[in-house]
């Protein structure tokens, strides 16, 4: 049994030893029990990336069973961007958890849901009134923006974009661009929802305007704006692949929804927090939301989502017509709190766009020596390489994965995304350490020669 036993256990945090130590293969005999009761007991369509069984995690390293210690270039899908078992965000939950864990917000509303509303409205772009609403997961915060858009504007169309992902639920399945795995045989899913094309600098060519052109087009002439309730949008594409549009594309989708009054919705549920360098990446492109959707790195692991926005926008539901058991549950307030203060006390931005240009040397150096890199892309701590023919540009997904199994194998966290499965990207917490970064990326490195 790995039943974890509380001596030999390292506590999480910062203060675990902040190195890559493998005692055994990956996975371990203690993570092979692990993942075996796993395969027996849990539902084949929950994957996993990362063979063992994490015991615990802090600064920039994830631990196993074994006694490996792992670098940590994921994050969990870049939410544990204050760090993992930051120690505010654990005494904000003691703290909480031992006065109340619940009392729903919709029943007996308590002040930690009121501050992490108002912090939210303080800190998203813009200086307009803003209001926020909290729910649990990213894709529950987009469904909600889209029913906020859609009671506010009394219309019903939604559009999404080539590459995009917005969640698993059934609305938000039908905005996620891609089949395999999130979609297939899951249907039929939810109607009055179009699909525009993205501005993918490295494969269309398209500046941001004629990108954006190409995309205003369709929206008018398949939808027309009087029927169109929002258009929704990641500002860096996640899953799809750490997609960075060419500059005003996103500036001019802006323009031509407020120009029609159509919601602009950006999902910030990946890039939010700090993630691209700023505390939210629209702030990197200057642009203004209408509406905004957060979750992953606001509450340091704890889960939580919002819709932030105009206040006119946000209080076009009836009293009532949002909410949920859990949704700005307070245990998961007071992490949030806690993650927002160190956000800001401790310039978390600064320190993702430090790491941005240690991502981008590194890779650029092996893009140089490795024609197979066609592109090396992205914003603060959330940076990727695309594999592709030096030639055609054809994507090459197996190499990604070669690549990313090998860096598991050899000690370094790293996830794979892409429409095409072809990109390797890399979302450090940013705890992590200069020197651990770079032995990660060294890893990366070797395991790529390692593929000729
Ligand atoms: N919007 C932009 O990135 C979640 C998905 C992992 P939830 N991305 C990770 C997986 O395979 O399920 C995501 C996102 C963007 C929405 C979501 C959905 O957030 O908290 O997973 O529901």
């Amino acid at each position: 049994m790995s039943t974890i036993d509380a001596v030999t256990t390292p506590l999480g945090g910062p203060t675990l030893p902040q190195e890559r130590r493998l005692v055994t293969e990956i996975p371990g005999p203690r993570s092979q029990e692990l993942l075996a009761r796993k395969a027996a007991a849990v539902a084949a369509g929950v994957g996993h990336t990362v063979p063992i069984e994490a015991v615990a995690a802090g600064g920039g390293v994830v631990v196993d069973a074994d006694g490996n210690s792992l670098i940590d270039l994921g994050s969990g899908i870049a939410v544990t961007t204050v760090g993992n078992a930051h120690p505010a965000v654990v005494a904000a939950v003691q703290a909480q958890a031992a006065q109340f864990t619940h009392t729903c917000f919709m029943i007996s509303p308590y002040e930690s849901y009121v501050a992490v509303a108002e912090a939210l409205n303080r800190l998203t772009p813009g200086d307009h009134a803003k209001k926020s609403a909290l729910f649990n997961s990213g894709a529950e915060a987009v469904e909600n923006a889209v029913k906020i858009a859609r009671k506010h504007t009394g219309r019903q169309a939604v559009v999404a974009f080539d590459h995009g992902y917005h969640g698993r639920t059934n609305l938000t399945m039908a905005l996620t661009a891609k089949s395999m795995p999130y979609k297939s045989g899951f249907g039929p899913f939810a109607p009055e929802v179009y699909r525009a094309p993205a501005s993918y600098p490295f494969r269309d060519g398209l500046s941001g305007a004629d990108a954006a052109a190409r995309a205003i087009s369709l929206l008018e002439k398949q939808i027309g704006a009087d029927n169109l309730a929002a258009v929704l949008i990641e500002p860096v594409q996640g899953e799809g692949g750490f997609i960075v549009p060419a500059d005003g594309f996103l500036n001019a989708l802006v323009d031509w929804c407020r120009a029609h009054g159509v919601v602009f919705i950006a999902d910030e549920v990946q890039t939010g927090f700090a993630r691209t360098g700023a505390l939210f990446a629209s702030e990197r492109f200057g642009i203004v939301p209408d509406l905004i959707t957060t979750a992953k790195g606001i509450a340091g692991g704890l889960p939580l989502a919002a819709v932030t926005g105009r206040a006119e926008i946000m209080d076009a539901a009836h009293p009532g017509g949002l909410g949920g058991t859990y949704g700005g549950n307070p245990v998961a307030c007071a992490a949030a709190l806690a993650a927002i203060a160190a956000f800001e006390d401790d310039d978390l931005p600064a320190r993702a766009r430090q790491l941005e240009t240690v991502l981008k040397n590194r890779l650029a150096a092996l893009q140089q020596s490795d024609p197979r890199i066609g592109d090396v892309r992205g914003l603060g701590a959330m940076v990727a390489v695309e594999f592709a023919d030096p030639v055609t540009k054809a994507p090459d997904a197996a190499l990604a994965a070669a690549v990313a199994k090998a860096c598991i194998a050899k000690g370094v966290i790293v996830l794979t995304c892409g429409t095409y499965g072809n990109v390797i990207r890399f979302l450090p917490p940013l705890s992590i350490g200069d020197d651990l970064l770079n032995e990660g990326l060294d890893v990366v490195a070797s395991a790529l020669a390692d593929t000729r």
